[in-house]
């Protein structure tokens, strides 16, 4: 015969006024001892708290959002037999936040003997028990999903959400968790703007490359002090016709004879990642900052370009990318890319490579530095390199030698400037 038994709220540690953040049960539910009814939230952590007792969901008494304390009503369940004398106090159990609560002296749970196996044992994951069997059923590991819930936690939902998207072939197959919200706000005064589309179609190439390309960077100096003394006698002739020369020019071509000199660099892996193409074409996408983002427009056909023919098109493309009229064919076809940020400073970097582009040249800005010139200490102005590359189609001594290449033909201008 069955009875009907209030589940009070216990021993949390004498902490009063705790929010009820999340019901876990509905009328009608069936119940096994020890499973959880509802989430508190206290100052330090969440608790969830089980049921002493087995029976059906018969009417809830608290709502989300209520302060409770010990011996609050949360619920009512229909109890199979007798009414009996009050069984054993069951304690909550801290699911999230690193300090416990000082009252409720919290169950951990162990990997081997708890029922939901293949989560996190505490902590890092923010679920309830219903969820972690959902996942544990569906083979989903709850690290991996992100939780739209009050305070992020995991829902049913989430998991079904992740679920479809697996099935249908989204994420990137890296098992990444999306990016927590955060209410920054919270936190100070914010401001929110709104990313460009030249913004984020970047952040789409920079990750597909991050992730996909297996990346290596390679660094040397290359000893430029004739090359500019070259480029100060020559750069009236530019300016005269309206252009800069500025060591950019001087690289391109440097970075084409390296190309033809260590041609693995002059290819790209084909979607299958089973050929290799190799180019017979010598086209530079060159990085461009614009207010509205970093573009890469391609400057064609370098090898067949001298100096000041370059100058002149650098000058037309970063016109044209700063004024936002690139087109899809200004960007496309690239071999090989150029970052400078010589212009602006800073010692080294690892750019990352543009794919499927294999490699990508990062340039700063020169220096004059005391150097060995044979037995004597004597200023040189030393352009440093970061060369980045694709580990899957270069090895590491190619990239050495591309490099060690660029940089004596940097450091021989009388090979650049036709
Ligand atoms: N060392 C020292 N000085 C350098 C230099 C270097 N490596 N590179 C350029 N300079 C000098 C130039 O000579 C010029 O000075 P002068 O007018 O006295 O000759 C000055 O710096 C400014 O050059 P610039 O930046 O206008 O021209 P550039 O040809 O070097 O570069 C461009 C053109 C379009 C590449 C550049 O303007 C640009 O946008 N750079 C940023 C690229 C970028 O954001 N890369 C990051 C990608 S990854 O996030």
């Amino acid at each position: 015969m069955a009875h009907i038994e209030d589940i009070l709220v216990p021993d949390i540690g004498g902490a009063d006024d705790v929010e009820v953040i999340e019901i876990l049960v509905k009328p009608g539910d069936q119940l096994q001892e020890e499973d959880s009814i509802i989430t508190l939230e206290g100052d330090k952590a969440t608790m969830e708290v089980p049921t002493n007792v087995g029976g059906i969901v018969k009417e809830i008494k608290v709502k989300l959002g209520d302060l409770i304390s010990e011996g609050t009503v949360i619920l009512t369940l229909e109890v199979e037999g007798e009414a009996q004398a009050p069984k054993k106090e069951v304690s909550t159990e801290t699911v999230a936040g690193a300090a416990t609560p000082k009252a409720a002296a919290p169950k951990e749970r162990k990997a081997a003997d708890s029922k939901h196996e293949g989560v996190a044992p505490s902590g890092d994951v923010y679920a309830s028990p219903g969820v972690r069997r959902l996942a544990h059923e569906l083979g989903v590991d709850l690290r991996n999903v992100g939780g739209t819930g009050p305070k992020n936690r995991i829902i049913k939902q989430d998991v079904f959400a992740y679920v479809k998207k697996r099935l249908s072939g989204g994420g990137d197959g890296l098992q990444v968790a999306p990016a927590r919200k955060v209410d920054f706000a919270k936190f100070g005064e914010i401001e929110t703007i709104p990313l460009s589309k030249i913004n984020k179609a970047t952040a789409v190439n920079l990750h597909r490359s991050w992730v996909t390309i297996p990346h290596v960077t390679q660094f040397e100096d290359a000893d430029i002090t004739e090359m500019e003394a070259f480029r100060q006698e020559n750069k009236k002739v530019a300016a005269d016709k309206g252009y800069k020369l500025t060591p950019l020019v001087f690289i391109m071509k440097a970075v084409v004879g390296a190309l033809k000199e260590v041609p693995k660099f002059n290819a790209s892996l084909d979607a299958t990642g089973d050929n290799l193409i190799m180019k017979k074409y010598f086209h530079l996408g060159i990085a461009v900052d614009t207010p509205n983002g970093l573009v890469v427009p391609v400057v064609k056909d370098v090898d067949k370009k001298d100096i000041y023919e370059l100058a002149k098109e650098l000058g037309e493309i970063s016109e044209k990318a700063r004024d936002n009229k690139l087109t899809p064919v200004d960007m496309a076809g690239s071999c090989f890319t150029i970052s400078s940020l010589g212009g602006i400073g800073g010692t080294a970097f690892t750019p990352i490579v543009n794919g499927p582009d294999v490699g990508i040249l990062g340039v700063s800005r020169s220096k004059l530095t005391p150097t060995y010139v044979g037995d004597e200490i004597v200023p040189r102005l030393i352009l440093p390199l970061s060369l980045s590359y694709d580990h899957r189609v270069i090895d590491g001594a190619a990239a050495a030698r591309f490099i060690v290449d660029l940089s004596a033909r940097l450091a021989d201008v009388t090979g650049l400037t036709h």
